[in-house]
């Protein structure tokens, strides 16, 4: 049996069951500072259920080989797997065809890929690549070399204070230069959903491309790439309960095909004399070297876990989650959460008064609740806030409303440690 072939059991009921849905994880049977697990911080990097430790594993024992280029059963095997794989991640966020995956390392490389091979060649001074200003490090960054490089120029539409996308202003933002529109699905500092819909429409209508940052998105939401329109949309492995070092990019074809390579290498070619090389088709082009071939099949089990259980019920169960966490965190006297949009993921940043967030993160620790501390790498969001740092929870589908308890307790213990 290849890795590609196993599979999680369905589930007899469409209930969401979370205690039968935790004993598929096994490191959440582990104990930190002598306390059990309480593991908040999933925005940051999600655990691995069984399925994907298995894959991983069946991979490495039984078919690992290299890909695309062995005539031998094993090399076979494995590349079987790695585009079983693509047709996976295809089915999962409704791309069209398969040659319009491409796999990367993570989402920080899919827009680096598409700066430097989609952006880069085209843009000519004073065009204009709009942002927004909750995104991420790795979708400000990569255009800041883009205009750095062609004379282009960076827009930044705004958000209000509760952490949402200004529309008016977008809109007002984009003009007859405006190239590319590169913006977050959600954003990982303050959970705040964009309404893509609308913002995807508008874009195209003005004849900009639209490139979409899903890392925190495609763990939480059901996301299809051909119904939002977007010409790109990058996600992370390791946020969909995948192995770390796997990402994707999706590409419309007709994009994909007018791009030059972006790394040079072998498998992206079709021939190579010292004079001339030809460029092999896409996806291929843009998969130079040997990929991580069991990070993939170990993504695709994940995806198939996750398709088990259902996005739907999934969002269902993080957003009562996030309600019972906010209105539990709202009753903490000095505590403010940052972000407050209706349309949210399962998340809450928040400061406390006259607490770091990092001696926030450093207690909990110590009850053995994992949060994640500081800018985010959205600091443009720390300084729309004013605040230096956040606290950040961030739930997934195997987090419980006792572990939210445990975590307000752990509040309560920070305060009474600061002496308020
Ligand atoms: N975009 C968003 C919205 C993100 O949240 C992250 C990672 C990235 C891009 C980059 O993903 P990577 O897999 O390429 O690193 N965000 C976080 C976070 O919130 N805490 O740790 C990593």
């Amino acid at each position: 049996m290849s890795s590609s072939m196993i599979n999680t059991q369905p589930r007899l009921s469409h209930e969401f069951d979370v205690g039968s849905v935790r004993q598929d994880f096994p490191i959440l049977n582990t104990s930190v500072h002598h306390q059990k697990l309480v593991y908040l911080d999933n925005a940051a990097t999600t655990q691995k259920p069984q399925a994907v430790l298995d894959a991983l594993t069946h991979y490495y024992q039984h078919d690992n080989a290299n890909v695309h280029r062995g005539v031998h059963a094993l090399s076979e095997r494995a590349t079987q797997a790695f585009e079983a794989a693509r047709e996976t991640v295809r089915h999962f966020i409704g791309a069209r065809h398969a040659q319009e995956i491409i796999f990367v390392r993570s989402t920080t490389e899919a827009i680096n890929l598409v700066a430097g091979s989609f952006a880069r060649p085209r843009l000519k001074p004073d065009d204009e690549i709009l942002i927004t200003e909750m995104e991420h490090h790795s979708n400000i960054v990569p255009w800041q070399l883009v205009c750095q490089q062609t004379g282009a120029c960076l827009k930044v539409a705004p958000m209000d204070d509760q952490g949402i996308l200004q529309m008016h202003e977008f809109e007002k933002q984009i003009g007859p230069r405006t190239r590319l529109v590169a913006l977050t699905h959600v954003s990982n500092a303050l959970g705040s959903i964009n309404p893509l819909q609308e913002i995807i429409h508008l874009a195209k209508s003005r004849g900009a491309v639209v490139l979409i940052d899903g890392a925190q998105a495609v763990a939480h939401l059901p996301v299809n790439v051909s119904q939002l329109n977007c010409d790109f949309y990058a996600f992370s492995g390791h946020k969909l309960y995948g192995p770390t070092g796997t990402g994707v990019l999706y590409g419309r074809a007709e994009l994909l095909e007018s791009m030059p390579p972006w790394q040079g290498g072998g498998d992206m070619i079709r021939s190579v004399t010292f004079e001339h090389t030809e460029y092999n088709d896409i996806p291929y082009k843009f998969e130079a070297g040997t990929p991580d071939i069991a990070g993939v099949i170990g993504l695709a089990a994940a995806i198939r876990y996750l398709e088990n259980l259902g996005l739907g019920p999934i969002h269902a169960h993080e957003q009562t989650l996030l309600h019972y966490a906010t209105e539990r965190l709202s009753n903490l006297p000095g505590l403010r959460i940052i972000g407050q949009s209706p349309q949210k993921s399962s998340l809450i940043s928040f400061v406390m008064d006259g607490v770091h967030p990092h001696d926030i993160g450093t207690i909990l620790d110590g009850e053995g609740i994992a949060i994640r501390t500081g800018h985010h790498c959205a600091m443009p969001i720390m300084d729309h806030f004013k605040v230096p740092a956040t606290a950040r929870a961030s739930f997934a589908l195997y987090n419980t409303t006792e572990e939210i308890d445990a975590l307000v307790s752990g509040l309560n213990h920070v305060t009474q440690w600061f002496g308020k």
